[in-house]
């Protein structure tokens, strides 16, 4: 990647990797080549970006055709600190997650193909709401397109294994078979590709479900043989809680965020029943922008309590980046 690239290409560029429909990407395409600096350094990649952008108008106008024939139900919107999307074949135990971190009541099933549209559910973390969706199994044979499009919209996919039968395997080397070759795919991280921007990763970590079985250890033994993966491993019983805490831990941690109190000017005590989230990195004038969008233009300073601030209430400047669980103290013109 060429050096010199704004926060604000950046910014556009993470909203990018995560774009869920063909508007999404030509929106944040164009961004990002309006952000990126004009000089010999970027040529290369602004090429990238216009071919990208006429391939993204074509897809605007290929959907807009298909939109009535195959409208496939409402688009979930972003809640929480972040997303979470459960994938796996057939009986993997996906619902029975989703039902025993959250509040949602998915159907749970001993047969297959009991979900057919993503549920969503929020899982309470510490003082943080993560949101977490369901979704139909991956077969060989079906693979529904909405599912592509909840995946890059995740900040992390959870891939689902089932300990319990023999297919576990199987089921798992199918999914992986249908995620390849896209430009939606899954990996050890969250990135865009560096030689080619249209590819998309989403984070993944491989969930190994049912550990309470006692066929469980010896299908563990056959999966590292057979299907080995690059993903961050973790065992979890789904319906009687072994290592839930765990994966719930490893969720928020691989969210990447950190989580701000706001303080009134007029009074002595931060609000410390809802923070604010944002990713690593973001700064002040982030959450003035996450508070009210005009607050980001006024924005003259702010008083920072936490644990990068030696004297408690210091004044920082906008580009002040945040620490988890800072307090802030915003003023503005
Ligand atoms: N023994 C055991 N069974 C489980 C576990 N999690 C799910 N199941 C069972 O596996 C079957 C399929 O679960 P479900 O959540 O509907 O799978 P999905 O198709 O991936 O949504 C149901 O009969 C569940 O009771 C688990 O941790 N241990
Ligand atoms: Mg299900």
């Amino acid at each position: 990647m060429p050096a010199n690239l704004t926060p604000q290409y950046h910014k556009a560029e993470q909203e990018y990797r995560r774009a869920q429909t063909p508007e999404d990407e030509l929106r944040c395409l164009e961004l990002m080549l309006r952000e990126i600096p004009k000089h010999k350094g970027t040529d290369k990649l602004q090429a990238e970006l216009k071919a990208k952008i006429s391939k993204a108008k074509q897809e605007v106008e290929v959907a807009k055709k298909s939109a009535k024939k195959s409208y496939g139900g409402v688009k979930i919107p972003r809640q929480g600190a972040g997303r979470v999307v459960l994938l796996g074949g057939p009986n993997a135990g996906k619902s029975q997650l989703l039902k025993s971190v959250t509040r949602a009541t998915p159907e749970v099933a001993p047969y297959p193909f009991t979900t057919r549209e993503p549920q969503p559910g929020m899982m309470p973390w510490e003082d943080v709401m993560v949101q977490l969706i369901d979704t139909p199994p991956i077969t060989a044979d079906v693979f529904d397109p909405g599912t592509l499009g909840l995946i890059r919209g995740s900040d992390l996919a959870l891939l689902l294994v089932d300990l319990g039968a023999d297919e576990g395997i199987d089921d798992l080397q199918a999914l992986l078979g249908q995620l390849q070759g896209g430009k939606t795919r899954l990996g050890k991280e969250s990135y865009l590709d560096e030689e080619d921007i249209g590819l998309s990763f989403t984070q993944t970590f491989l969930v190994l479900n049912k550990v309470d079985l006692p066929e469980a250890a010896g299908r563990i033994e056959l999966l590292k043989e057979f299907c080995p993966t690059e993903f961050k491993e973790l065992r979890i019983s789904a319906e009687y809680g072994a290592g839930l805490e765990e994966l719930r831990q490893a969720m928020f941690t691989a969210l990447d965020v950190v989580r701000v109190y706001t303080k009134s000017p007029t009074k002595k005590e931060a609000d410390y029943d809802k923070p604010y989230t944002l990713r690593r990195g973001g700064t002040l004038l982030d959450v003035a922008e996450l508070i009210h969008c005009d607050l980001a233009a006024s924005f003259k300073y702010a008083r920072v309590w936490g644990s990068a601030i030696t004297t408690p209430g210091s004044q920082m400047k906008g580009d002040y980046a945040i620490h988890d669980k800072d307090v802030v103290e915003i003023h503005a013109e």
